[in-house]
């Protein structure tokens, strides 16, 4: 019996989140054969995995969308300004459906492999399911934040009770009442666990080892007028989104800081603060980034927000950071975090000082010997950043060289959108593109999108069927991207921004720091000039 010829695609493309139904549309729209796997049983990425307690968008709903269409815009209603989870993933549903997405994704498929074959100048991808398929164009659209780290501690699957990992949430609620319940992580996620279960559970247990600077949410709910008013502003938007340093509607300000006086700087500050958004993060003062004085005076206007609202020495020690500057990694929106702790029923565990070191039957084994006993165990540890979604995929490129490996010594792509060694496979959301850790991720991923797309196109037109970045032009890329990124603080704080949460890991800021406009006006430039540092065949 002859085999079946596997399935034949001009793209497929992994992941059904925010690039992943655009990248589908676009290209589907341009009459490619396409297909899409997604290993959640639905749309969405990372609003359809993490799922838990008090997830939140943290970019203002109104440029936390898509610019395709002004009708899809015009049709959806957001309700509040930053709003939560459930919302968010119906929107992506409702994007599918409008688009008639699903009928080209295929759920609860995960890519194994794939593997370039220069022979045929194709893709071969293996999937969960046994099948595999062949494609002229690998893209993948994992999404920077989806490979998470579960498995943090020995001993784990001895547990008695429940262990969760955020984005690993159920869909059926989880019943807190009267449970002594454990959590590990204070980054954004940990925060909005904390803030919203501590009214809920019997006791809590935070291990904390690092604090967080954080910013006070402000989050009204949108009436129509809000609405309208945002809706009429669309093109204005969509526009401005694309230009500024980190792809929301608001931009550094314009005056030096060295040139206000103290009162003025306050003044400025006030007011993000009073803004309750990422603003005061990125869009105060550039100099933040880069001159320790500066970024030691906000950190410390930050500092005494915090003082105020905790009013306690003890708590004040454990819960103000001192060790690393304001915005030198992700700031969290929060409400009510630090009054959280203010609660009877919620501890602070000192893991700096005592390492946790096991996980029993019982509960979370410290380095200082005891035994903490739980019910419910918390992971919001975290994930293997940018390289993570891609690492754990087996995939080979040019004389089966494997990207875990390459990136295993030196996480390196050409503008994040493709990798020497791997022609005709595409990136979004790829370390070295303007990603999660500095802008908003949907602005960051339409662009990539299309300038991806842009590139199939050109491809079509002059027929093309092969593209790579030379290595020339990769290593220019990533030297651009090291001299601004080691010009700042954030190259000197630990955080997966700089991958240093996972052992062994290269160290390298991992999403692009010179500004989500300028980041495009290179990629544009790059594409006028017909793909130049890219060979084409
Ligand atoms: P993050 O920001 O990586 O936070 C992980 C947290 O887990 C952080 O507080 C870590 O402390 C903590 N952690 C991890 N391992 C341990 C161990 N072994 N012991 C104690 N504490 C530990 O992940 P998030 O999910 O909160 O956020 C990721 C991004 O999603 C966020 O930045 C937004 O862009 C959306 P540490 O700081 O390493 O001391």
């Amino acid at each position: 019996v002859e085999a079946q010829k596997p399935a034949s695609f001009d793209a497929v493309i992994v992941g059904a989140g925010v690039a992943g139904m655009y990248q589908l549309y676009r290209l589907r729209k341009e009459g490619f054969k396409v297909k899409v796997y997604e290993a959640g049983d639905n749309v969405g990425g990372t609003w359809y995995w993490n799922r838990y307690p008090g997830a939140r968008v943290d970019s203002q709903a109104y440029i936390y969308q898509y610019w395709f269409s002004q009708e899809l815009y015009n049709e959806w209603n957001w309700s509040e300004r930053f709003p939560a989870q459930p919302e968010t993933e119906r929107y992506l549903n409702f994007v599918a459906d409008r688009c008639d997405l699903r009928k080209d994704i295929e759920f609860g498929t995960r890519i194994e492999s794939a593997r370039y074959d220069e022979a045929t100048q194709r893709w071969t991808i293996t999937t969960s399911t046994g099948e595999t398929v062949d494609a002229r164009f690998f893209i993948t659209c994992c999404g920077m934040l989806s490979a998470p780290l579960t498995s943090t501690f020995p001993g784990q699957e001895t547990f008695k009770g429940q262990v969760f990992h955020t984005a690993r949430w159920p869909k059926e609620p989880i019943d807190f009442a009267g449970k002594r319940v454990g959590i590990v992580g204070t980054g954004a996620t940990g925060i909005q666990v904390i803030q919203t279960i501590a009214s809920q559970v019997g006791h809590l247990k935070v291990f904390l080892r690092t604090p967080q600077y954080i910013i006070p949410m402000h989050n009204p709910k949108y009436s129509d007028a809000d609405r309208a008013e945002y809706k009429a502003r669309f093109n204005e938007l969509r526009e401005r989104v694309q230009h500024t340093f980190a792809g929301f509607d608001y931009d550094f300000e314009q005056k030096p800081y060295a040139e206000l006086s103290p009162a003025e700087r306050r003044q400025v500050l006030q007011g993000l603060w009073d803004d309750g958004s990422l603003a005061l993060w990125l869009s105060s003062f550039q100099e933040m980034f880069f001159d320790p004085q500066v970024n030691e005076e906000i950190s410390e206007f930050v500092r005494e927000k915090m003082r105020e609202r905790l009013n306690n020495p003890e708590l004040e020690a454990k819960l103000i950071p001192t060790s690393y500057g304001f915005g030198t990694h992700r700031v969290p929106l929060e409400t009510n975090y630090l009054e959280a702790y203010l609660r009877p029923n919620v501890e602070i565990v000192d893991v700096k000082e005592a390492p946790i070191e096991c996980v029993t039957p019982e509960g979370v084994k410290t380095a200082d010997g005891k035994l903490h006993e739980l019910d419910i165990l918390i992971l919001a540890t975290g994930f293997d950043a940018g390289t993570g979604a891609l690492t754990r995929i087996d995939i080979r490129g040019r004389g089966g060289r494997s990207l875990k490996d390459d990136w295993s010594r030196d996480i390196s792509t050409a503008m994040g959108l493709q990798v020497h060694g791997y022609p005709n496979m595409f990136t979004t959301a790829a370390p070295l593109a303007p990603s999660a850790a500095l802008c908003n991720m949907t602005t960051c991923l339409q662009q990539q999108v299309d300038w991806i797309t842009d590139c199939i196109l050109y491809m079509r037109r002059r027929g093309l069927s092969v593209i790579e970045p030379t290595q020339q032009f990769e290593a220019q890329w990533v030297a651009h991207h090291d001299a601004i990124a080691n010009a700042t603080l954030v190259t000197k704080t630990d955080s997966w921004y700089m991958g240093s949460n996972v052992k062994g890991k290269p160290r390298r800021l991992l999403s692009y720091i010179g500004g989500v406009g300028h980041y495009r006006q290179q990629c544009d430039e790059v594409a006028a000039k017909e793909y130049e540092g890219f060979e084409l065949a």
